[in-house]
């Protein structure tokens, strides 16, 4: 980016928490202040939260940076922090998991229940042969045995890598290599979108290209049939047979916990590393802070996928730290009904939904009549996680699902980042439609422009953080120089997000997609994540996309790719009216600048599994091209809908 992003759409509303959230919140506006007179301090007392075996000598280690070592010399068991803590305390019979599958069997799980299944998969996996540092991939669909999986592994020191249930047998083989794996725990499959789906054959697959794997090991969840080879055992032979009694042994802060690859878009996966004590230090923290969490009477639901960031920082090891009682969902929003998720909301009474921009845009598809139809009185309070959420999405879900009492918390932050970095506090934070707000306390993100300064207020650039902190990833396994190239090079001293954001004339960041979307037209940088908001802003439009195609005239111009909201009509020439009127909203909300060139109507867009978009493919589509790496898309059909809808759409 040559010069700073324009700063094009102005937001001026603003919503104060509700009183009685404010005057009971976990954290207060004195947590600022605590941070910035003493940030390690701080964190330490975070960290205090925890229950350690030894204690840290040192807060931080930074005398080598980029890499850093945090609470030096402390050991602790995540699992036992996790689980044990909690049953020694006597709240062994509090639901740790309400966990509803898509068929709609359930089943309730105590802490008590889930620590016991815990000892018996860490018996079973040490009887395979795995001890501590190996490395465990965990394929699995949203069942409890998944989180339970990840906790084993934890409990034994073993490092486990978590692929996506919906990745190719290709991307599962690669990560298993890239770790060198020696166990893969996985199900027959799962349920999605009514049917059972297949994952065993896709693990078989995979195996046959990884000699490393020296056992798979196989929930049984739809009884479907499945291959047999004499490195598969079944779960409930081995783990529902071994002995419930497991000793928990302390691990270095700095012992390897979990990697997570992120799908690179063309090159390798980056395998991120995280660590034991600095990031359950900050995701327990983050999870107690950002969703006010009152573990005695809170219902909290992340609806994530366990595969994604979000479902390790925020399904598994936040909220079990915490002591919470959570709901895990296995199925499709949509499934049998569109209203699934808010009858799930009613059934278990849930105090707090987070979830993802991209399901709020299409809950706004869907409808306002659906979530009208269910008791949604028990929210308390609203999370948003994965992409930057368009001021009029926000608004929806404000008013449709938190029927404007609940505080929404944006919350960023990146698989990278293990924890959330800058958000709302739910009982501080005056909240703005659409901007994430503040870094928390103890975070010192910034924007910055070219040469690494700091913007002024109202100014625009990159997302930077200045400082380490604990949930930080360690490295990229196996790549340290990949490490310094992606995060540290680009400017000295601090870490790039590869984000780009802005900051408004009171301070608050607005994040604006990645800085790799980011089109110059005519010589002005503007956001896609702007132009899609001034779309979404329409009350015909659902969701959009924005990407810059080459233009011999502007360098690159601006093409939108549109779902219409579900009574919209778009046949003909209703839809040739609505196109030249959302091309004129956009010039009058955002400025002429930003006129699209091209608006086409789609019934769907693609993304990625955990809901981002692929604008990406969508440039190959706006230039013509022949489509790239498609491995990554959650519906493959997608792609051909849009491809279909073109003809008749524009
Ligand atoms: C947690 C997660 C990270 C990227 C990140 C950014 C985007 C996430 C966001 C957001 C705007 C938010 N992102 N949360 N953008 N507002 N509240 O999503 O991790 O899958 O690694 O993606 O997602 O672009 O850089 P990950």
């Amino acid at each position: 980016m040559s010069e700073t992003l324009e700063n094009l759409l102005q937001e001026t509303r603003q919503f104060p928490p509700p009183d009685a959230l404010a005057a009971n919140a976990n954290v207060t506006a004195a947590a600022y202040d605590e941070a910035a007179a003493d940030r390690l301090a701080f964190w330490a007392e975070q960290a205090g939260r925890l229950s350690w075996a030894t204690p840290w000598e040192t807060v931080l280690d930074w005398s080598n940076p980029p890499f850093a070592k945090w609470f030096v010399g402390g050991r602790l068991n995540v699992a036992y922090n996790c689980l044990d803590r909690h049953v020694e305390a006597g709240r062994g019979d509090k639901v740790a998991i309400h966990w509803e599958g898509e068929p709609g069997d359930t089943r309730t799980i105590t802490y008590a229940d889930l620590h016991r299944a815990t000892c018996q998969a860490a018996n079973a996996l040490t009887d395979l042969g795995v001890t501590a540092g190996d490395r465990v991939a965990i394929y699995m669909p949203m069942i409890p045995e998944a989180a339970v999986a990840m906790l084993a592994c934890a409990r034994i020191g073993a490092t486990h890598s978590v692929v996506f249930g919906g990745f190719s047998a290709d991307a599962l083989s690669g990560r298993i290599q890239d770790a060198s794996a020696k166990v893969v725990i996985t199900a027959d499959g799962g349920y999605r979108r009514g049917k059972p789906s297949g994952l065993k054959a896709i693990v078989d697959e995979a195996v046959a290209q990884c000699p490393t794997i020296e056992h798979v090991l196989v929930v049984r969840r739809t009884g479907q049939d499945v291959a047999w080879s004499e490195k598969d055992l079944w779960w409930h032979d081995t783990v529902e047979q071994a002995s419930a009694e497991h000793t928990a042994e302390a691990f270095d802060a700095e012992h390897p916990l979990f990697i997570l690859y992120t799908s690179g878009t063309t090159a390798k996966p980056k395998g991120i590393l995280h660590t034991t004590g600095g990031y359950l230090t900050q995701v327990s923290y983050t999870h107690n802070a950002v969703f006010d969490l009152k573990p005695d009477t809170d219902v909290y639901w992340c609806t994530a996928d366990i595969g994604w960031v979000t479902g390790h920082s925020y399904i598994v090891y936040g909220p079990l730290s915490n002591g919470a009682t959570q709901i895990m969902y296995e199925g499709t929003p949509d499934t049998p009904h569109k209203g699934r998720l808010w009858e799930i909301v009613e059934k278990y009474q849930a105090t707090t939904v987070y979830t993802a921009p991209t399901l709020i845009r299409t809950m706004m598809k869907w409808g306002d009549d659906i979530p009208a139809k269910f008791d949604l009185s028990s929210l308390r309070l609203l999370g948003s996680v994965g992409e930057p959420i368009n001021p009029e999405a926000w608004m929806w879900y404000r008013e449709h699902i938190g029927r404007n009492n609940c505080p929404i918390v944006d919350t960023w932050w990146q698989t990278e980042t293990g924890g959330i970095m800058i958000s709302p506090l739910p009982g501080v934070t005056h909240t703005k439609p659409g901007s994430a707000m503040t870094a928390l306390p103890g975070i010192s993100a910034d924007v910055v422009d070219d040469q690494g300064k700091s913007v002024p207020n109202g100014g625009g650039g990159y997302l930077v953080l200045r400082e380490p902190w604990p949930s930080m990833l360690r490295t990229i396994w196996g790549d340290d120089q990949r490490f310094i190239d992606t995060y540290w090079s680009r400017f000295e001293n601090m870490y790039f997000a590869g984000d780009g954001a802005k900051r408004d004339a009171d301070g608050h960041v607005w994040l604006l997609g990645r800085v790799d979307d980011v089109m110059l037209v005519s010589g002005h940088n503007i956001s896609t994540t702007e132009v899609e908001s001034a779309l979404v802003s329409h009350p015909s439009v659902a969701e959009a996309a924005v990407v810059g195609a080459t233009d011999p005239t502007t360098g690159q111009a601006i093409v939108a790719f549109t779902i219409p909201r579900g009574n919209v009509d778009t046949e003909g020439e209703a839809g040739e009216a609505l196109i030249a009127e959302l091309r004129n909203h956009v010039a009058k909300t955002l400025g002429p600048i930003a006129k699209p060139r091209q608006i086409m109507l789609v019934p769907e867009l693609p993304k990625t599994r955990s809901g981002k978009i692929m604008r990406r493919l969508l440039r190959d589509v706006a230039e013509n091209r022949s489509l790239g790496d498609v491995t990554t898309l959650q519906d493959s059909a997608v792609m051909d809908l849009i491809s279909s809808g073109l003809k008749t759409g524009k």
